[in-house]
């Protein structure tokens, strides 16, 4: 993170709303107001030397606090491994609590305006966002440009290039890529039962037995009609949840009229090796690329998949963009797709190697399930990969289920590639 950045952001982003409200004359002086809701970052947050994350969420809030959020989040230290526990769920809290009740911080309106280097800051940040602003009007506004994916694209190539700073060392991470521990710092991680999913389907299926059927159909109608006739969404929708309609069934009444916004799935190329300035290293592994393709008549295959309802693509867009660059040929599935789905779509397309990125805790039912929808599928050979949040309890599980590497938070995509390259060869020599 950038301390005086985050500040400055926060400064920036009140500064823009009080200027862009402008032209709409509002009557209520407090709708020019900025309010804003900060969660400080879980992305910042590893699985490596996880007491860390304590630190950096502290830093995080203060920055939030001092920059003037009415709201905060704070993230707990087991971020990267799962849902908080009750014990880090409690440091979390009590760092908001530190901040606003024993350190008088909160008491001063922007303690820090005045202040030369976030003034620049401030004001930097704030011509930058105006070019990206009337960007996105040129383009005929947000809706608009989402449909051009522009937003999408760059969040992914500054994900790229973002994730090449960390994997060289440029943009230390503590833990991770510098100050390593040898030894795992035992701490407990909280596990959530298969058992939670059947008993959410047996709520459903009581909630939709007991409810007035009639009126729910009713109800979802109206959400229909005024997605039709452009009426108030919110309030036929409101209706419906009264009504005992399911959010599931809210957007399908929806989607009836609109559709459902399937995002693009391309991926971006040459950011990751470009902003790799050691350039051996790449080199390296394309020469073992290469020569997989001398021996093999083409290039290692690898179709990365999102399965089950996990809609977190940052890692898998990066890893692919990063192999594509490192030599092999990546497909990347649709997002959501079920293991027949992946297994299905792995054999169409030949792949040498499905690698499934997991953060939404699905691993342990999906895996298996892919593994064996393969094998029903004619793709015995074909080898599984898994990345994403695995809690490292769960690592011989996915072994014993298949898979022939897992690869957690934090591991440097250079590593990963050598390791799968790895496993292809010692396939073909088993
Ligand atoms: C960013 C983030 C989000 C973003 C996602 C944006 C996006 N487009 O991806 C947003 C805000 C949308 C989000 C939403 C949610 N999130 Co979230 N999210 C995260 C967060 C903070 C970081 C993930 C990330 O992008 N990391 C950076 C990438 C580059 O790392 P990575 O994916 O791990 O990939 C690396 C390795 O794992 C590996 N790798 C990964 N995949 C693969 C595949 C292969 C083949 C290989 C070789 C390697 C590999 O290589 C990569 C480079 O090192 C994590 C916590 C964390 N620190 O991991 C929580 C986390 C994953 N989220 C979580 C949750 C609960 C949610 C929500 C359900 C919250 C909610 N109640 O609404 C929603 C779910 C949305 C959905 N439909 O799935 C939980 C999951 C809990 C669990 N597993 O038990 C986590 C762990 C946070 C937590 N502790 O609570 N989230």
């Amino acid at each position: 993170m950038n301390f005086f950045m985050e500040i400055a952001m926060l400064r920036a982003a009140r500064f823009l709303w009080h200027d862009l409200l402008k032209p709409f004359n509002p009557k209520n002086p407090k709708s020019s107001m900025l309010r804003t809701h900060v969660q400080t970052s879980g992305w910042s947050l590893t699985e490596q030397d996880p007491y860390n994350n304590i630190i950096r969420t502290t830093l995080e809030a203060l920055a939030a606090a001092l920059g003037g959020t009415q709201s905060l989040h704070t993230n707990s230290f087991d971020e990267a491994v799962g849902l908080p526990t009750d014990f880090s769920a409690r440091i979390a809290r009590n760092t908001q609590i530190l901040i606003q009740e024993e350190s008088q911080i909160c008491h001063v309106i922007d303690p820090l305006g005045g202040s030369y280097y976030i003034e620049a800051l401030t004001n930097g940040i704030i011509q930058e966002a105006r070019k990206i602003i009337n960007e996105v009007e040129e383009l005929g506004g947000m809706a608009k440009a989402i449909e051009t994916g522009m937003p999408k694209m760059r969040v992914e190539e500054s994900a790229a290039r973002k994730q090449a700073r960390i994997d060289q060392g440029l943009d230390v991470i503590v833990g991770v890529n510098k100050y390593k521990i040898d030894e795992a710092t035992p701490m407990d991680v909280l596990e959530v039962s298969e058992q939670v999913r059947d008993e959410q389907i047996s709520m459903l299926k009581k909630l939709k037995a007991e409810r007035d059927e009639a009126k729910t159909q009713n109800a979802l109608a109206g959400v229909t009609e005024a997605a039709e006739k452009g009426g108030n969404l919110l309030a036929a929708s409101i209706e419906a949840i009264r009504a005992r309609a399911t959010v599931g069934e809210v957007s399908d009444a929806m989607e009836k009229v609109f559709g459902r916004f399937v995002a693009t799935t391309q991926c971006i190329s040459g950011i990751y090796a470009s902003e790799y300035s050691d350039q051996a290293v790449i080199a390296a592994i394309r020469k073992r690329t290469d020569t997989f393709m001398e021996k093999e008549g083409r290039r290692p295959r690898i179709l990365l998949t999102k399965m089950g309802q996990d809609g977190h693509d940052r890692g898998i867009k990066v890893v692919a963009t990063a192999f594509a660059d490192l030599g092999f040929d990546v497909d990347i599935s649709p997002m959501f797709q079920t293991p027949e789905e992946a297994a299905k779509m792995a054999v169409e397309n030949d792949v040498h190697l499905v690698g499934a990125s997991s953060l939404a805790a699905g691993h342990k039912a999906l895996v298996p399930q892919l593994v064996k929808s393969l094998k029903a599928a004619g793709g015995e050979d074909i080898l599984v990969i898994v990345g994403g949040v695995i809690p490292p309890g769960d690592y011989d599980f996915l072994y014993k289920a298949g898979a022939v590497g897992v690869f957690g938070p934090g591991t440097a995509i250079t590593e990963s590639a050598n390791k799968v390259l790895n496993a292809l060869e010692s396939r073909k020599a088993a």
